[in-house]
């Protein structure tokens, strides 16, 4: 015991010296021999400027094609520099963003100029990382020749489908996006995941001054953690509890809209446009990926970043239990209690009661002698939910651990016989009903909730006598028939059928002689 709380101890000193959640599991022995122990773990916080597929938009913002000379705020006058885009020396291609600059040579991405004022001069720069990843610092991109007096910095968490804004830079924060300007030390613990607009960093103060815009990560941090960053256990028990917070900081891809360049005064002059453009340096992105605390490393595999994950775990983000450990569902890693979090291990499915994953409770039944799974979920049943339930059948393409593995059978109520299906989704049909859900007719049937034997139809039942079939359920016949097939006359066999006819003719006739008569006897009196 002793040894195992002094082994505990070193272990302790090896995270501490290591730093928080460094470590996904340990070898400690015990009175039982060696066994794993394990803990929480994330990778460290890296450079993803590295790492990055950076695009930028429209196609022919990059200047230099067809080259161009540009001035700068500092020396309007002096428009000697040149933008060549097939000469190495004078070309500033995108990748200039996130290169590694050697011996102190500055190079940086430089768009066309606002050769095109009062037009909009606007750029769309997109970074992605096909990995989820997560802040760890503050986001800082430098700007060469001025920072941009409005801008956006949009964030998409899938992988660019939906994207939503980050933060608003502007110099004038109510103009440009009629937000009112707000700093990161206004906000406080209950509001630090709201999105605001920024004058701080749009502002002219000389192009060599400041150079960079920022997305504070640091600062809001410390309203959690301290000034110093020294209470960071603070900051993940608030990532556990708060909801959104962890979120917050969590992206896939990252998108800078400029809006309007650098501006060196209040107003455009338009007699030397020349000096207006966007000219970035560098990106920073500190973060590290997101490994749902699964993973304490995260390596290139393929060009793309991949969590090397633990605990059993598996995926791109260690976000799924590997086949065969989901005794329990999955779970992600937690921070608390400190200092080593829990791992929330996928652990294997037992030998003698095996739930494949769909239960988490199993249950001794005394008088069978048997360990059964209780409340079998996604559709399952039996002792190690290993059928599907009445209604559904089993989903040949999942394995039997997968949460989709039954499939609803969906047979139609009023043509099959009950709602059951066969193991390939097949219903028990009623009379006259076909199809794999029974929800059609055989041929010589009509659907009318349920199928029906015809009454009537184009071949082998024909309506008679001048009737016509109405969607295989009657005949309409003529006036004068009646019966299923209009093969009845509408009179009582035997007697003349003729006869009401005639007498309506012997009618009319008799009122045109009264009409005739009358008409003739008008006429002799006058
Ligand atoms: C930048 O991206 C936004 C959002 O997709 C789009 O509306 C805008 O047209 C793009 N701008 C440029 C210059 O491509
Ligand atoms: C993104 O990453 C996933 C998982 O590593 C991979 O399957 C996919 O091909 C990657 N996509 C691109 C465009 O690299
Ligand atoms: C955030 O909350 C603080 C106090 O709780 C308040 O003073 C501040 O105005 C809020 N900020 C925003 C942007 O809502
Ligand atoms: C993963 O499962 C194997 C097999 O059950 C087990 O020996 C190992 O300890 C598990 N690993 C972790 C990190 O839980
Ligand atoms: C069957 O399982 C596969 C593999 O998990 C899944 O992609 C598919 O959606 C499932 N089918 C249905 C109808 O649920
Ligand atoms: C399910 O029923 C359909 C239709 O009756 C049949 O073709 C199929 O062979 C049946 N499948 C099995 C596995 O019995
Ligand atoms: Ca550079």
């Amino acid at each position: 015991m002793l040894l195992q709380a002094v082994f505990l101890l070193l272990l302790h000193c090896l995270a501490s010296t290591l730093g928080q959640y460094e470590l996904c599991k340990s070898l400690v022995s015990t009175d039982e021999g060696s066994v794993w122990e394990q803990y929480a773990c994330q990778p460290k916080s890296t450079s993803m400027r590295d790492y990055m597929r950076i695009k930028v938009d429209p196609p022919g913002i990059t200047c230099g094609n067809p080259p161009e000379r540009f001035c700068t705020l500092e020396n309007p006058y002096l428009c000697s520099d040149e933008c060549d885009a097939s000469n190495p020396d004078l070309a500033h291609p995108p990748q200039l963003m996130q290169d590694k600059e050697r011996n102190g040579l500055l190079t940086y991405w430089q768009t066309v100029t606002w050769s095109r004022h009062p037009e909009p001069l606007l750029a769309n720069i997109s970074m992605s990382w096909n990995k989820s990843l997560e802040l760890t610092d503050d986001i800082q991109i430098t700007f060469e020749y001025g920072r941009p007096t409005v801008m956006v910095l949009d964030k998409s968490m899938d992988h660019g489908r939906s994207w939503q804004p980050y933060q608003y830079y502007a110099d004038d924060c109510m103009d440009a996006f009629d937000i009112p300007p707000k700093r990161v030390r206004d906000l406080s613990a209950t509001n630090i995941t709201r999105v605001i607009c920024t004058e701080q960093y749009s502002r002219w103060v000389g192009s060599k001054n400041d150079k960079n815009v920022k997305f504070e990560v640091r600062a809001r941090f410390s309203v959690f953690a301290g000034q110093r960053l020294q209470n960071m256990d603070s900051l993940y028990t608030r990532m556990e509890s708060m909801k959104g917070l962890r979120d917050f900081f969590t992206f896939t891809n990252l998108r800078m809209r400029l809006l309007r360049p650098a501006l060196g005064g209040t107003y455009v002059q338009r007699d030397n446009l020349l000096k207006y453009f966007y000219a970035i340096s560098n990106i920073e992105v500190p973060a590290r990926c997101k490994c749902n605390l699964h993973a304490s490393q995260c390596l290139l595999q393929d060009g793309n970043l991949q969590c090397q994950c633990e605990h059993n775990t598996t995926g791109q983000d260690c976000q799924r239990c590997k086949k065969g450990f989901k005794a329990k569902s999955w779970k992600a890693g937690s921070y608390l209690p400190a200092p080593n979090g829990t791992p929330n291990t996928c652990t294997i499915a037992g030998h003698n009661c095996e739930c494949y994953g769909h239960s988490n409770r199993c249950s001794y039944i005394d008088y069978l002698n048997i360990v059964t799974c209780v409340s079998c979920k996604h559709n399952t049943r039996g002792q190690n939910c290993q059928h599907c339930r009445l209604g559904y059948f089993r989903n040949a393409s999942a394995e039997l651990d997968d949460e989709g593995v039954c499939i609803e059978c969906n047979c139609n109520q009023m043509g099959s016989v009950h709602d059951r299906c066969n193991s390939t989704g097949y219903c028990q049909c009623k009379d006259g009903a076909t199809g794999a859900k029974c929800d059609d007719c055989l041929p010589g049937y009509y659907w009318k909730q349920g199928c029906y034997s015809n009454v009537c139809d184009e071949e082998m039942l024909l309506c008679q006598n001048g009737g016509t079939c109405y969607q295989s359920q009657k005949c309409i016949c003529p006036p004068e028939f009646k019966g299923a097939l209009c093969q009845q006359p509408q009179c009582e066999a035997g007697k003349d059928c003729n006869a009401a006819s005639s007498l309506h003719l012997t009618t009319a006739t008799v009122l045109l002689c009264t009409l005739l008569a009358h008409l003739l006897a008008t006429l002799t009196t006058h």
